[in-house]
C-alpha cells in the first residue's frame, strides 16, 4: 500500500513529505493508522546527525496515537479497530528482562530495532525499491506504519488520540521517572533541571507523589509560569547566580534535595543534579540523553557519602501493562496532557514544529494526520 510520510533522507536536512510504499504486516505484526503524533527532542537529536545510532533515510517519530487497521498472522493481543499507543520500549512479557520484575527494558527485538528494521531484519517502508529505515521501532511520522504486536499498548477508545499520543514518550517519561524509578515519597524535596515536556512532567509526578517542595530549574524563565501552575514551589534560573547551581540548591534546601531529575541531556547539569542531593540519601535520576561520546563525572566521594545516581528510560514504565493506566489517569483528570499541546498542525508543516522546538517556543507540537 501507499502511505504519506515525512522522510528524513539525510542528517540535518528538512523532512520531505512524500508518498512511499508500505508493506503489510507479517507474522506477529500490526498495521497502524496514526491519527496524531507529537514531535519530541529525540526526533530532532537524531535528525541533527548527532545520534551515533541515527540511520538515514528513515521515518522518525515516536509519540503516536493510532488505530489498528490490520493484523498479521498470529496476532492475539489487539484487534482491528483497537486504539493503541506505539511503544519504543516494547514489552514481550517473556524475555528475561521482562520477567525480571526489575526493568521496563524489554530486549526481545532490541537488536533489529536498533538497526532500523523489523524483527525479521527487513524494512516495511520503501520508495522506488529503496528501503527506508524504521526509527525507534515506531516511525509515527507516517500516516500508516507497521509495528510488532509487542510494541503497541492497547488503550481505551474514548481517550482522544491527538492528546494521549504525548503519553507515548515525554509526559509518561517524566511522571514515571518520579513514580516508578525514584519512587519519591510524600513530604520529599525534589529538584528538576530542565522544564521541557519531560521536566514539566517530573513536576506533575512530584505533585502526584505528594512531594512537599518542588524546585524547578531552567535558563529560560518563560518556562516558570507553567511550572508553577503544575505545582513547582520554587523556580530558579542558574543565570541569576554566580555560584554553581548545586551550591545554590544545597543552600536553598538546608543541605540538599531528597531527589533530583536531569531532564536536559547536559552532562554538567547531570553532575550538578547529583551534587545538589542530600548527603546520606539523596538520589539523582538521569533522564536527559546526552550528546554522543559525552561522559559524566563527579568525585566518587559524592557516592561514598550516600548519594545515588540512577537512569530512567520511558520513566521505567512497562508499556503494555502500565501505560493504559496512565491514559486512565489522564481521563480521570489526574494527569495533565492538553496543557502540553502548544501547537497543532498538519504533516506538511512538520518542519515548522522542529523550528518551534529549537526556538524554545513550544512544549509539544502535535501533528494531526
Ligand atoms: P526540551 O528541549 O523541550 O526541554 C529542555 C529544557 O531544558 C528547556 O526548557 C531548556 O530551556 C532547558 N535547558 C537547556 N539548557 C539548560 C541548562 N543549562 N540549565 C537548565 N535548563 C536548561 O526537551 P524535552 O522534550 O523535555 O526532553 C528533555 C531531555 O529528555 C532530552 O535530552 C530528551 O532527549 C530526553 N528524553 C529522555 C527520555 C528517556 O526515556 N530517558 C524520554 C524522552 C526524552
Ligand atoms: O534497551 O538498550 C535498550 C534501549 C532502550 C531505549 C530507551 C530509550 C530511552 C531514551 C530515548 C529517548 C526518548 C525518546
Ligand atoms: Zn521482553
Amino acid at each position: 500500500m501507499k502511505t504519506r510520510a515525512a522522510i528524513a533522507w539525510a542528517a540535518n536536512k528538512p523532512l520531505e513529505i512524500e508518498e512511499i510504499d508500505l508493506e503489510g504486516p507479517k507474522k506477529g505484526e500490526v498495521l497502524l493508522r496514526n491519527v496524531a503524533t507529537g514531535v519530541c527532542h529525540t526526533d530532532a537529536y537524531t535528525l541533527s546527525g548527532a545520534d551515533p545510532e541515527g540511520l538515514f533515510p528513515s521515518i522518525l517519530g515516536h509519540e503516536g496515537g493510532a488505530v489498528v487497521e490490520e493484523i498479521g498472522p498470529g496476532v492475539t493481543s489487539v484487534a482491528v479497530g483497537d486504539h493503541v499507543i506505539p511503544l519504543y520500549t516494547p514489552e514481550c512479557k517473556t524475555c528475561n528482562f521482562c520477567t525480571s520484575g526489575k526493568t521496563n527494558l524489554c530486549q526481545s527485538i532490541r537488536a533489529t530495532q536498533g538497526k532500523g528494521l523489523m524483527p525479521d531484519g527487513t524494512s516495511r517502508f520503501s520508495k522506488n525499491g529503496q528501503p527506508i529505515h524504521h526509527f525507534m521501532g515506531t516511525s509515527t511520522f507516517s500516516h500508516y506504519t507497521v509495528l510488532p504486536e509487542i510494541a503497541v499498548a492497547k488503550i481505551r477508545k474514548d481517550a482522544p488520540l491527538e492528546k494521549v499520543c504525548l503519553l507515548g514518550c515525554g509526559i509518561t517519561t517524566g511522571i514515571g521517572a518520579v513514580l516508578e524509578t525514584a519512587k519519591v515519597t510524600p513530604g520529599s524535596t525534589v529538584a528538576v533541571f530542565g522544564l521541557g515536556g519531560v521536566g514539566l512532567s517530573v513536576i506533575q509526578g512530584a505533585v502526584m507523589a505528594k512531594a512537599e517542595r518542588i524546585i524547578a530549574i531552567d535558563i529560560n524563565p518563560d518556562k516558570f509560569t507553567f511550572a508553577k501552575q503544575l505545582g513547582a514551589t520554587d523556580c530558579v534560573n542558574p543565570k541569576d547566580y554566580d555560584q554553581p547551581i548545586q551550591q545554590v540548591i544545597v543552600e536553598l534546601t538546608n543541605g540538599g534535595v531528597d531527589y533530583s531529575f536531569e531532564a536536559v541531556g547536559n552532562v554538567d547539569l547531570m553532575r550538578a543534579a547529583l551534587e545538589c542531593c542530600h548527603k546520606g540519601w539523596g538520589e539523582s535520576i538521569i533522564i536527559g540523553v546526552a550528546g554522543a561520546g559525552q561522559e559524566i563525572s563527579t568525585r566518587p566521594f559524592q557516592l561514598v557519602t550516600g548519594r545515588v545516581w540512577r537512569g530512567s528510560a520511558f520513566g521505567g514504565v512497562k508499556g503494555r501493562s502500565r501505560l493504559p493506566g496512565y491514559v486512565d489517569r489522564y481521563m480521570a483528570g489526574e494527569i495533565k496532557v492538553d496543557e502540553f499541546v502548544t501547537h497543532v498542525m498538519g504533516l506538511e508543516d512538520i518542519n515548522h514544529a522542529f523550528h518551534l522546538m529549537h526556538e524554545g517556543e513550544s512544549i509539544r507540537s502535535v501533528i494531526v494526520f
